[in-house]
């Protein structure tokens, strides 16, 4: 298993890859932050998988689901893959069918799967195929408060996240959302692994409200990558 080397951010690019590479670092090394959460500094790029999130979200768009209690939620989302993440007023599920649209989900990208994979692997998640993603469109100001992801059938596989676009400041509380959170500012291209004991930790997110991403703006997408 690879393990944790304090990377913080390298400025070491190599200006002689090819654009055709899928992974912008494969030499990042994954940085354990707290106990089964790692972080992979630049894996993703944003110029390959812009054009597959917007394939995405032209065939499911973006929309604001409301909780079970009737609030709407804070960030819009899709999904892609076998199954998407729904909140409706009879709970939070994976579904098999888009509920706006009543057709599955677009299929998944080539390129988020091989992505995630790559991802698992590097931090000792061999074998995770991820057949979920849902998609997070944040927009500047715009956060997701701290909570649970309780309804997961199955605890023994990863959970991949990438974030792309404007940074956001990402909090992992514990199991519960008292006491003051362990912080990490996520840039475009991070990627984390939550594997088997953080798979039940409080966690939010907030955004930054002024520094636009060069090609995103004040937009952020967050990919979450899962198999159930
Ligand atoms: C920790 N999204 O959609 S995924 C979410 O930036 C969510 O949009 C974050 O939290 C975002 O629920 C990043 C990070 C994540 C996802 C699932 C988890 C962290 C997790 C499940 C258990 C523990
Ligand atoms: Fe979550």
């Amino acid at each position: 298993m690879i393990l944790a080397h304090r990377l913080k951010y390298s400025f070491d690019f190599n200006i002689n890859q090819p654009v055709s590479d899928l992974f912008s670092q494969t030499d990042q090394l994954p940085e354990e932050l707290i106990k089964d959460v790692y972080l992979i500094r630049s894996l993703a790029r944003l110029d390959q998988l812009q054009p597959v999130i917007k394939q995405v979200i032209t065939q499911a768009p973006l929309r604001f689901m409301h909780t079970p209690g009737g609030k709407r939620l804070h960030i819009s989302m899709t999904n892609c893959g076998d199954l998407g993440w729904i909140s409706e007023p009879n709970g939070y599920r994976y579904a098999h069918r888009d509920p706006t649209s009543g057709k599955p989900w677009p299929q998944m990208p080539d390129a988020f799967r091989q992505l995630a994979r790559q991802a698992a692997t590097l931090c000792g998640f061999a074998g995770f195929d991820p057949n979920a993603c849902l998609v997070n469109h944040y927009q500047a100001g715009q956060e997701l408060t701290a909570h649970q992801d309780k309804n997961e059938p199955d605890l023994s596989q990863p959970i991949v996240s990438v974030s792309l676009g404007m940074s956001a400041r990402f909090q992992m509380y514990g199991d519960s959302r008292n006491g003051k959170p362990v912080e990490v500012e996520l840039y475009d291209g991070d990627v984390m692994v939550w594997g088997r004991t953080a798979r039940l930790i409080y966690h939010g997110v907030k955004t930054n409200r002024s520094i636009p991403h060069p090609q995103l703006g004040l937009h952020r997408f967050n990919l979450t990558l899962r198999q159930v």
